[in-house]
């Protein structure tokens, strides 16, 4: 953990070249979970490619924050696909410098029903980081939940916000690879619908996105107080 820490910068990834410069034209968003949750195969459905490793071993696959650039909608973003909450492990303080050394925009946990989501963790991320910073959730391992996937927030949604995780939004989707689900026509179609409800989300919730060109502002503030 002290290794990671020391060895970690935004300025160091293994990128071929380096993030942009600190320029606010180019937005932050996170990406965590509980490890082997599916955290890094949601990066991917953002970016529209393969690029972050994951895989179905037991082992953590993703052993350091490492981040990827993408444009959605004419807007520049960077991806960091995060090492998952673990037992004796918590990313919580790399996210926390991460907004200190570069700013995030946004923070996506990526849950999954039943044994994905855990309030500590949201709690640990709420706490390292602004209370301005949203905090949104995509639901992943829907591809078999009925016709729409989107029906599974309207049962559970309810409950994580009892709970006390203040999401400001949601999409509900599945992050099977490409090759998962080439065999089957319902599973292709679901993942571009999921690809589309993601990158829709980041739109109408990274903060500057929604209160400048891109969203009404009070759309965003709809969102959020819908949510509370
Ligand atoms: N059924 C189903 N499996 C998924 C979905 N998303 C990811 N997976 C599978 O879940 C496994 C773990 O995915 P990863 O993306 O590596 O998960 P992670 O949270 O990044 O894991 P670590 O980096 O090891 O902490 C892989 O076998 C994925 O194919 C999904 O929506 N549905
Ligand atoms: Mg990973």
């Amino acid at each position: 953990m002290l290794s990671m820490l020391r060895g970690f910068s935004p300025l160091k990834q293994n990128m071929s070249d380096g993030p942009a410069p600190y320029n606010k034209a180019v937005q932050v968003i996170v990406v965590f979970g509980r490890t082997g949750m599916g955290v890094s195969s949601l990066v991917n459905l953002i970016l529209g490619r393969e690029d972050a490793p994951y895989h179905s071993d037991i082992h953590p696959c993703t052993l350091e924050p490492t981040f990827y650039r993408t444009e959605i909608d004419g807007q520049e973003f960077e991806v960091y696909d995060f090492p998952g909450f673990r037992k004796g492990f918590s990313p919580a303080k790399l996210i926390g410098r991460l907004h200190r050394e570069r700013g995030i925009d946004l923070v996506i946990n990526c849950i999954r029903p039943k044994d994905g989501t855990v309030k500590g963790y949201y709690n640990a991320v709420r706490s390292a980081i602004p209370d301005r910073v949203p905090i949104v959730a995509v639901v992943t391992g829907l591809e078999r939940h009925g016709d729409d996937m989107e029906n599974w927030w309207l049962r559970n949604g309810g409950d994580l916000l009892g709970k006390g995780l203040k999401f400001v939004d949601h999409a509900c989707v599945t992050t099977l690879s490409p090759e998962d689900v080439s065999y089957n026509l319902d599973l292709y179609g679901r993942r571009i619908e999921s690809t589309r409800a993601v990158r829709d989300l980041i739109i109408r919730c990274c903060t500057r996105a929604s209160f400048s060109f891109r969203c009404p502002s009070f759309v965003y503030y709809i969102s959020r107080i819908s949510c509370k």
